[in-house]
């Protein structure tokens, strides 16, 4: 047994202090917790590092630091009387802010926002640094909940942040301390897991960076700068709730955001009246001759994917989703959807001068044509080089990224054709080899018929939401509709009373099934998934995200021989299974295109591969924030609670109280 102790400054004058066990250094399975009483006992004091110092560049062999965040989460106000005396600089890191200014597009709306910022204070380490975030919760009212997507949290799993699952949501006035060490690299970010909070602004960068020694790209770049990271989100000029929980009649405006958000900035054009807001937009600086690391994240909560491209540069793709992958070169839009990263390699060769980098909405955003704009700036140039003010369309898409329609994966770039660079310590997922689980799961909406909802003999308060055509509608796994426990399912068992699963569906359960779905899986197995648009929806791609892992895309499909593309049978998919056990056993698949979340064809599925070596209660689940909210989501346990590290000590407990009366 190793044992560490720390001391750190608190804002100011309180002091914190740390005790945390490791089994081992290497593969720490211990857990950081707090325990004042065994402080007296041993002597060994160590310096928290702040936000700044954290973001640093990774040296080899480098001591990991303890980085320490205190975040508060209220409910704020864009563009308020704060941005009349400040305003952020359009190039700033984000780590921290020194002026309470929240621009967004010009427009003033209630936020729930942190540390008064959007996008939320940019997480920037090395990998293996220890990160400690105090989440403060000071908005009244409002629970909260935070998940660092992308992190594995293998060894610290009551930190994933998913509500009733891995903890009770953290209630207004309470503190909630987040603490793991960061053992995956990457681009990664942090964003709420309750209700559709995320949209309102509780999202921020999490960016882990290699020592040269683990950076395969190493020699690609110059440059890996801070200020690097661009975050594009959505913005609704209401409050979310306002479009959910959805009791109301019709919702016009559907889920579709106003605007996007580019680093939290943008400029808003009002269709009725035509004049557009005048906020300066987000920049990013670069020098001629130099070649720069950006990392894209998309941090969207609604439907619309987004396309992104920077004018007159074509980029190298060299990672996704935090994995690192053979560069491709000749890229000049991406397509993201929510829950996705991209990491490229810019090379600011071209005639000095400004550059749009254009971010527009596709699907259900094309009709509204929404789109935004940010500039690349070559350092001694200026504006008057920008050409004139792009609309919503912007150049060809030649070379795209990730397009969500297949047939184009020729002139493009699929994701399946990506191949995952391995680290020497890390294991090989076997391609050849018979899974050994096969999950098979649909996703779907459940569409209510509104007698039945309003019927008086009915009153079951069934949740839904109200789709863009008026339908009241909830959302499917394998036929069930995730509902939270009463209490989360990693720390107190009370919570399995409300659990379902494969093949057990309860009998009880009425149209549409609502309960605490959970698979099943034994640890160490290899996993296949196959996950499918059951019913599909014109416009719309599900982006489908897991927690806990990154994993293998095998196969990327659309149904095209089903005989009815709006209803996919268990025969079409059986045909599919098929095909992809062929492809197993006659070595198609040659190499891992990894991601942790992946965007599902429309009318089409994915097969996704991973080995179930990371223990603990992972969700798996649509990433559109309405989706998730009504229930697209599945719990892939994996292992046993002997497999996990012991609950913390004191860890916080919720749970129905009905007594005897
Ligand atoms: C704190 O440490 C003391 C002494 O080692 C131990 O008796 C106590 O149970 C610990 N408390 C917690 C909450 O772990
Ligand atoms: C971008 O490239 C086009 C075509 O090569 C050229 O006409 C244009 O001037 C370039 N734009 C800038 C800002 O240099
Ligand atoms: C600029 O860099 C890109 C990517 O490295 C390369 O494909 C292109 O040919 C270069 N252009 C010039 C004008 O050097
Ligand atoms: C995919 O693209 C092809 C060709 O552009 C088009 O015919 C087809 O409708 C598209 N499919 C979907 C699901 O968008
Ligand atoms: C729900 O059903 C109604 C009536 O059959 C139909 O008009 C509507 O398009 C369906 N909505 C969705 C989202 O499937
Ligand atoms: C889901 O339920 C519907 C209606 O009960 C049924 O028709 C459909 O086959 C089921 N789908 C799956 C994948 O079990
Ligand atoms: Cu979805």
């Amino acid at each position: 047994m190793r044992f560490f102790y720390s001391i750190m400054p608190l804002s100011a004058s309180a002091v914190v202090l740390i005790f945390l066990i490791c089994s081992n250094v290497q593969f720490c399975k211990a857990y950081l917790f707090w325990n004042q009483s065994t402080i007296s006992t041993h002597q060994t004091f160590m310096q928290f590092s702040t936000p700044e110092e954290c973001a640093r560049e990774c040296k080899d062999n480098e001591p990991s630091k303890y980085c320490y965040y205190h975040f508060v989460l209220e409910y704020y106000t864009s563009n308020n009387r704060a941005c009349d005396y400040c305003e952020q600089p359009v190039n700033n890191s984000g780590i921290t802010s020194s002026c309470e200014c929240v621009i967004g597009d010009g427009f003033e709306k209630t936020i729930f926002s942190i540390n008064r910022m959007i996008p939320g204070p940019s997480i920037q380490v090395c990998k293996n640094d220890y990160v400690i975030i105090d989440l403060q919760n000071e908005a009244e009212g409002l629970e909260a909940s935070i998940h660092w997507h992308g992190i594995f949290q293998n060894g610290f799993q009551y930190f994933d942040g998913v509500p009733f699952l891995t903890q009770c949501p953290i209630l207004s006035s309470n503190t909630f301390r987040y603490q793991f060490m960061v053992k995956n690299s990457g681009t990664h970010f942090y964003h709420s897991h309750i209700s559709v909070h995320m949209i309102d602004g509780q999202y921020g960068s999490f960016i882990v960076r290699d020592p040269p020694q683990l950076n395969p790209f190493h020699n690609l770049y110059d440059m890996d700068l801070p200020e690097h990271v661009i975050v594009i989100s959505d913005w609704m000029h209401e409050l979310s709730l306002e479009r959910f929980p959805g009791r109301y009649k019709t919702n016009s405006k559907g889920q579709i955001p106003q605007n996007f958000l580019i680093n939290g900035r943008g400029n808003w054009k009002n269709p009725s009246s035509g004049v557009s807001t005048n906020v300066a937009l987000s920049m990013f600086m670069v020098e001629k001759g130099k070649r720069y690391r950006f990392r894209m994240i998309n941090a969207c909560s609604t439907v619309c994917l987004i396309e992104v491209k920077i004018e007159n540069h074509s980029l190298q793709i060299i990672a996704t989703d935090g994995e690192n992958v053979k560069p491709v070169q000749g890229i000049n839009a991406i397509t993201m959807a929510t829950g996705e990263r991209v990491d490229v390699i810019l090379n600011a060769n071209q005639t000095s001068g400004y550059y749009w980098i254009h971010v527009r909405g596709l699907g259900e955003c094309a009709e509204k044509e929404i789109y935004q704009l940010a500039i690349l700036a070559y350092k001694d140039s200026s504006k008057s080089s920008l050409s004139s003010y792009p609309g919503y369309f912007f150049g060809a898409s030649r070379s795209v990224f990730n397009p969500p329609n297949a047939t184009e994966c020729e002139n493009g770039l699929c994701v399946d054709q990506l191949t995952k660079i391995y680290l020497p310590d890390e294991h090989v997922t076997p391609l050849y080899q018979k899974p050994d689980e096969l999950i098979i799961m649909s996703f779907n909406f459940f569409n209510y018929s509104e007698p039945f909802l309003f019927n008086s003999k009915n009153q079951e308060y069934q949740r839904f939401f109200v789709s863009p055509t008026g339908s009241h509608i909830d959302s499917l796994v394998a036929n069930i509709s995730y509902k939270n426990p009463s209490a989360p399912l990693i720390s107190q068992n009370n919570g399995y009373q409300f659990m379902c699963g494969d093949p057990f569906v309860p009998s009880t359960c009425t149209e549409p099934c609502t309960c605490a779905h959970v698979s099943h899986i034994q640890l160490g197995a290899l996993v296949d998934v196959m996950i499918y648009d059951e019913r599909p929806l014109q416009n719309l791609n599900h982006p489908f995200h897991l927690h806990g892992y990154s994993f293998c895309v095998m196969y990327a499909g659309q149904f095209v021989n089903a005989p009815n593309k709006n209803d996919i049978t268990n025969k079409d998919v059986m045909k599919e299974i098929e095909a992809h056990m062929a492809r197993l056993q006659n070595g198609y698949y040659t190499h891992c295109s990894p991601k942790d979340t992946v965007t599902v064809p429309n009318t089409g599925f994915i097969i996704l591969r991973f080995k179930a070596d990371n223990p603990g209660w992972w969700f798996f689940h649509c990433h559109f924030t309405w989706h998730t909210a009504t229930g697209m989501n599945v719990v892939l346990h994996i292992g046993t609670s002997y497999d996990l590290p012991p609950v913390p000590p004191n860890f916080p407990k919720c749970n129905n109280w009905t007594p005897r009366i």
